[in-house]
């Protein structure tokens, strides 16, 4: 085992924290306030340049449109380089608007198919001002009652919808279809799954890729199988990653199912896909309803760091000789050993290495900054969680 590139690929490892973590969320039934939360957009990037600071493993901060709207994109994305991060992956947003109650861009009315195109083209005027590759689209779109539309009407919309975005990529672009099974829809969605999702983007050319949110599949669905059919068609654009026990439940990363990231980690480093030159992007999609927001936010990015310590431990020279060899048990116990190794040592010490506290949840907590944006901060914002 060569741990040098072990502790090399965990330095370089990019994951890119959502804007709308550091809002105040909830469900529909409460959503609890927490002091210190950001006001503007601003202050959202300020939140997540802290979760940057203290892991140095969390350069980017994907944006929401309308929510992250600001006047001055640009001067936006110069505070959040001031900041030490960048603006990453521009989320549009198509399921707060009365407009979209039958659906957006599968509407059976074509004003309304219009105007939610006319919004995915201001996302990537939006690109264009931060300095953003990738356009991810989830659409709530679905139906609740048989026979309320037809099905097969609503994938052709769909297509052509997504061809007009398409088309308006430049060529260093990205459109990523996120999918998702079911809700805020509850008979049929219109995009519910990744065959769905990449049926789509192989339509739609090269620069399309699927979007796999981890809390988006039926209980007991294997999500690394999804992971490694998508790698092997070169489709995998990036990771929504969150943990769910019921729905879409928008928890910490590997706090419900840390086994389950590990096999997720366990396909992406077995295909190289570590390497961002392959074009996965490594994202949270998380709010934090109850925890602080930050400290939620940093354990989520150590999490995965720690997934992908144990994915790169496993001994991949003795693994493939025991599948080979059809030794069943032989096999799977070094994916096992690799998996019940502790590897919070050596994850500090990657930090320590890279001049970082050793411990980011100790650090941040002694930095004083909670108490800070506490008092500075009065009246913040809550996040739209309309999803
Ligand atoms: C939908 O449930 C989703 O996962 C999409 O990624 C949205 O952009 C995000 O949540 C925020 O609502
Ligand atoms: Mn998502
Ligand atoms: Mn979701």
């Amino acid at each position: 085992m060569d741990i040098d590139a072990v502790k090399d690929a965990l330095a370089a490892q990019a994951i890119e924290v959502p804007s709308w973590a550091y809002g105040n969320s909830g469900t529909r039934f409460k959503v609890f306030g927490s002091p210190g939360t950001p006001r503007d957009p601003f202050e959202k990037i300020a939140d997540a340049a802290q979760v940057n600071l203290f892991t140095g493993a969390a350069p980017r901060v994907s944006l929401h449109i309308p929510w992250d709207r600001v006047d001055d994109l640009a001067a936006l994305a110069q505070y959040a380089r001031d900041l030490g991060v960048e603006i990453g992956t521009i989320n549009s947003n198509v399921f707060q608007d009365d407009d979209y109650r039958l659906g957006s861009l599968t509407n059976a009315d074509a004003a309304i198919r219009a105007k939610a195109v006319a919004h995915h083209l201001e996302c990537l005027d939006v690109m264009r001002e931060t300095g953003s590759r990738d356009l991810k689209i989830w659409l709530p779109d679905g139906t609740n009652y048989p026979g309320q539309d037809s099905i097969r009407a609503r994938q052709d919309r769909l297509a052509d919808g997504l061809a007009e975005i398409y088309a308006a990529l430049r060529p260093d672009e990205r459109l990523l279809l996120e999918y998702k099974f079911f809700e805020p829809y509850f008979y049929t969605t219109d995009v519910p799954d990744w065959g769905t999702s990449l049926v789509h983007c192989l339509e739609l050319g090269d620069q399309a890729m699927v979007v796999l949110d981890t809390g988006h599949h039926a209980p007991g669905t294997n999500i690394e199988f999804i992971v490694a059919q998508l790698l092997r068609l070169d489709r995998l654009g990036a990771f929504d990653f969150n943990s769910r026990f019921y729905a879409d439940d928008d928890l910490i990363v590997g706090a419900a199912d840390p086994f389950q990231l590990f096999r997720i980690m366990h396909e992406i480093v077995q295909a190289g896909a570590l390497d961002p030159a392959v074009g996965v992007n490594f994202m949270l999609d998380q709010c934090h309803n109850i925890e602080d927001k930050i400290p939620g936010q940093i354990r989520s990015i150590m999490n995965v760091q720690e997934a992908t310590a144990k994915a790169l431990l496993v001994d991949a020279d003795a693994l493939a000789d025991a599948q080979v060899a059809g030794d069943v048990l032989g096999a799977n116990a070094i994916l096992m050993d690799a998996y019940a190794t502790d590897v919070r040592p050596l994850v500090a010490q990657v930090r320590e290495e890279k001049g970082l506290d050793p411990d980011p949840m100790r650090a941040y907590a002694a930095s004083g900054y909670a108490e800070r944006i506490a008092a500075e901060r009065v009246g913040g914002q809550q996040a739209s969680w309309g999803a």
